[in-house]
């Protein structure tokens, strides 16, 4: 007998209490939560394990840009007190043995099904659940349908023409194979020089016979410093972790570094110098963290001035002054798309006769098309043994929306969301009662560290189910009034800052044909979880609760 089969004799009402879909980050702790709330609870996973992100992205240099004590969970003691991080910054491998330790520790694996993709889910009015189906045709009906497929985890691959005459082979970075890639003695392309892109080709250069670099956008990227975690530094972390995530949860980006200034307008430009200076060194989101880093996003005259900053250290490292011209972005200013690390000299590894850069954008010679033996650009054709997707996700939506959601009264997500994702507090939307979204759109996720704004909304959803069990609620929505609101405020404090002046995945920018509009609540952390704690203070302020005559009994 199947699990899902012993799930269905225990509750005749619905096979399970709630079902989520992803086994990263999010779906882990969301099952540990409602387990531990007495519920029964199954996840479908599509991978054959664990880790979700870094599960599936195990491409050369593949690295997490937050730092490794603050990259994990904070709720459970014994975890944070036995686990170990090896490095500053933790690389893929370290972190999917982390998430695999966690389901260890927790049990969680007998409640998940792996290789197993969510394809539908349906929602039944009258009796208050969710019918969600998998690609192999299983069916399982549920309270509560809880999205934790990732907002970076539907991988993105231009179509360009020609990919099947293509005669060597091509990778996407986020679905590299486990057994690695031979690159040694082969002619490499890759297309892509956001974070994924700069971690790969500065891992990768000098190991391939010839590395071609396609660049449409150059980026700014700030040295990282990694380095191993001491075992005395590490002894200092654990003594003061409460402080830490205190101090962590109450910021901006959900990161516990102090800033130097809140803002530097009220400095000079030799000033602002010094701090940049100093704040280069210590590398990583801690250069953010020079000013309040809503404030960098905000000022665009301070914004100027720290984007120079960044232009000149980049042109001193690279040799030949064209290529330098090439790599340093004049286009959008710093932040406006996500800012990447440089772990490994970046951009002196332009500096090698075995690395050539190729600028792809539309004042230089654009990709045509995939041909049998590589990339034809406008200018010419280059020979390539291996073609390296190094482009990026249909990000904040693209996972979510591959499934065939169908709400109240037949209304399809994708239809509700034709002109860009409406929610309210990116926890909910209207139309889709007992739908939950971790780190769904319009709350602060991809702006930062993200296990702890996991941590938030698993805690909130939890809540809140116990809450409607307290109060024998079968169904709960969104008011129209809060969403509108909510989607106005988040559009209007996007508004104000910097986004809008880059083509970015943020707005979904990267995926033709995708509504342009800035996606993650750009308030920060530490106000978004005031918020919520004040709407689930207040009742669930802006929320609607139903109770529906054929209802499965509350907890069952
Ligand atoms: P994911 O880890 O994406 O897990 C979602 C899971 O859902 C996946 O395993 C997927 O297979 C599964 N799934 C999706 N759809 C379905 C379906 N229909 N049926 C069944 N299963 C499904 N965040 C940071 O805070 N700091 C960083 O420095 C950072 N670096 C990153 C670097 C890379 C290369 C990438 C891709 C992301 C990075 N992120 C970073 C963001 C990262 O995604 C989050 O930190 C975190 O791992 C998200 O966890 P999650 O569980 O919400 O989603
Ligand atoms: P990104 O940041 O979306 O980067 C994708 C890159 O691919 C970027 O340089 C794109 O250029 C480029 N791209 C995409 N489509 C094309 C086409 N058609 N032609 C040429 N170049 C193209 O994805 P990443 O994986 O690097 O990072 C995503 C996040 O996940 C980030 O937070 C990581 O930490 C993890 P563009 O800039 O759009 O001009």
């Amino acid at each position: 007998m199947s699990e899902t089969d012993a799930h269905t004799e225990r509750d005749g009402a619905t096979d399970v209490d709630a079902v989520v879909v992803g086994a990263g980050f999010s779906g882990l702790y969301m099952l540990h939560r409602l387990r531990e709330q007495g519920f029964d609870v199954r996840v479908f996973e599509k991978g054959d394990d664990v880790g979700g992100t870094w599960y599936w992205n195990r491409y050369p240099g593949a690295r997490c840009d937050s730092e490794s004590h603050i990259y994990c969970y904070s709720f459970d003691e014994e975890i944070r007190q036995e686990w170990e991080w090896s490095e500053r910054y933790p690389e893929q491998p370290e972190i999917l043995s982390y998430l695999q330790f966690v389901a260890d520790r927790l049990d969680l694996r007998r409640d998940i099904a792996f290789e197993t993709e969510v394809t539908g889910a349906t929602y039944d009015a009258d009796a208050a659940t969710w019918a969600v189906e998998t690609a192999d045709g299983e069916r399982v009906t549920a309270r509560f349908f809880i999205g934790a497929m990732g907002c970076l985890s539907e991988p993105f691959r231009p179509d360009f023409d020609g990919l099947d005459d293509f005669e060597g082979d091509w990778y996407h970075t986020a679905r590299w194979p486990d057994e690695g890639v031979d690159l040694a003695d082969e002619h490499v392309g890759v297309v892509g020089t956001g974070s994924t892109g700069i971690q790969f080709i500065s891992e990768t250069g000098g190991e391939a016979d010839h590395l071609t670099v396609f660049q449409r956008t150059p980026n700014y990227a700030v040295p990282a410093r990694n380095r191993p975690l001491e075992d005395d530094e590490y002894e200092e972390i654990r003594a003061n972790y409460d402080e830490i995530w205190e101090r962590a949860r109450d910021s901006r980006l959900g990161m516990p570094f102090e800033h130097d200034h809140y803002s530097a307008a009220s400095l000079s430009e030799e000033e602002i110098r010094e701090t940049l200076e100093d704040r280069w060194q210590q590398g990583g989101f801690r250069f953010l963290h020079a000013f309040e880093p809503g404030h960098v996003l905000t000022n665009a005259e301070v914004n100027a001035v720290i984007s120079e900053f960044i232009r000149e250290k980049l042109r001193a490292k690279v040799d030949d002054p064209e290529t330098a011209e090439k790599l340093v972005p004049t286009d959008h200013p710093y932040g406006a798309k996500r800012p990447p690390m440089d772990y490994n000299d970046y951009y002196r590894t332009y500096n090698r006769d075995d690395v050539s850069l190729v600028d792809v954008s539309d004042d230089g010679e654009p990709i045509e098309r995939v041909t049998a033996d590589g990339i034809r650009t406008t200018a010419g054709e280059y020979e390539l043994d291996v073609l390296v997707y190094a482009t990026g996700f249909d990000a904040m939506t693209g996972a979510l929306l591959a499934i065939d959601i169908e709400g109240r009264d037949g209304l399809t997500l994708a239809e509700k969301w034709d002109a860009g994702p409406r929610t309210y507090l990116g926890l909910m939307t209207r139309g889709f009662p007992n739908l939950f979204t971790i780190t769904g759109p319009q709350s602060p996720s991809v702006l930062t560290n993200m296990p702890l704004s996991i941590e938030q909304h698993v805690e909130w959803i939890a809540d809140c189910i116990a809450y409607m069990d307290e109060h024998g609620h079968d169904a709960i929505e969104p008011t129209e009034a809060a969403e509108t609101q909510w989607v106005t405020n988040t559009n209007m404090l996007a508004d104000n800052m910097l986004f809008s002046e880059a083509d970015s995945w943020y707005r979904g920018d990267n995926i033709p044909g995708k509504t342009s509009v800035f996606t993650p609540f750009p308030g920060g952390l530490d106000m978004y979880r005031d918020i919520c704690d004040r709407v689930a203070g207040d009742d669930y302020d802006g929320f609607e609760f139903d109770q529906v005559a054929d209802a499965p009994l509350a907890g069952q």
